[in-house]
């Protein structure tokens, strides 16, 4: 190899390594809003905290729902999202470890959301009470390679709650799960490993600024390349 291909090769691999190690783009979203300066970690508004790499919405850890004398049982819940889940379930791009997850009534759960991914991850439940959980929802996002945690009291009733990642897609390709209370009432449908999609999903590539980067990396290097071996 001729020592100017050298360069280029490793300029190219360094730009796209610098590309894949920039920060997520909400990593300065937090003092955008807050141009007056606010906390520099996190702030904390009633159910709702946020900070550049997460955010929970909802929280609750000590309003009962109306049906419950008691909490009955803490539980501990650590999800982990990102792609390399969704190896397990043909034809999804994202998945949690876990689609399922069941608590007794009552229990006060904490949910810890671990993201192996560099995108924005979540975990959302729909269908609380709203008298207790504006839209009935609970809410974790963790944006980027970190971990967040919230809190929530489920009621009594036995039912099965929708989990899911409400980034655009997520859902469609995989992030969807449920969350049992007392054994649940049924199982929900497209649940990866769990129950069949109502309507199949239409595969396609997703093309994002990683991806696009590698396929004109690799590009590039294959033209480099055949030119240096025709130039021989
Ligand atoms: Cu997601």
């Amino acid at each position: 190899m001729s020592a100017a291909l050298v360069v280029v090769l490793a300029a190219m691999l360094a730009t796209s390594a610098a590309a894949q190690d920039a920060p997520p783009e909400a990593a300065h979203a937090d003092h955008a809003e807050h141009p007056h300066g606010g906390h520099e970690h996190g702030e904390d508004m009633g159910g709702m905290e946020m900070n550049a790499q997460r955010t929970v919405m909802n929280q609750n850890t000590d309003r009962l729902p109306r049906d419950c004398t008691a909490i009955s049982q803490d539980v501990n819940l650590t999800v982990h999202a990102g792609k390399a889940y969704a190896a397990a379930f043909p034809g999804t791009m994202y998945a949690y470890d876990a689609h399922e997850w069941d608590v007794p009534a009552c229990a006060r759960v904490t949910v810890s959301l671990v993201n192996d991914d560099h995108v924005r991850h979540q975990w959302m439940v729909h269908g609380l009470p709203r008298y207790l959980y504006p839209e009935g929802m609970f809410h974790l996002e963790v944006s980027g390679k970190s971990q967040g945690s919230g809190t929530f009291i489920v009621p009594s009733a036995k039912k099965t709650y929708l989990v899911h990642c409400d980034v655009p897609q997520h859902a469609e390709k995989g992030m969807k799960a449920q969350l049992k209370v007392a054994g649940g009432d049924g199982d929900l449908p497209s649940i990866p490993g769990i129950s069949a999609p109502v309507e199949p999903d239409a595969y396609s590539t997703r093309w994002d600024a990683g991806a696009i980067a590698l396929a004109a990396v690799a590009g590039l290097a294959g033209l480099v390349l055949s030119l240096a071996a025709l130039r021989r």
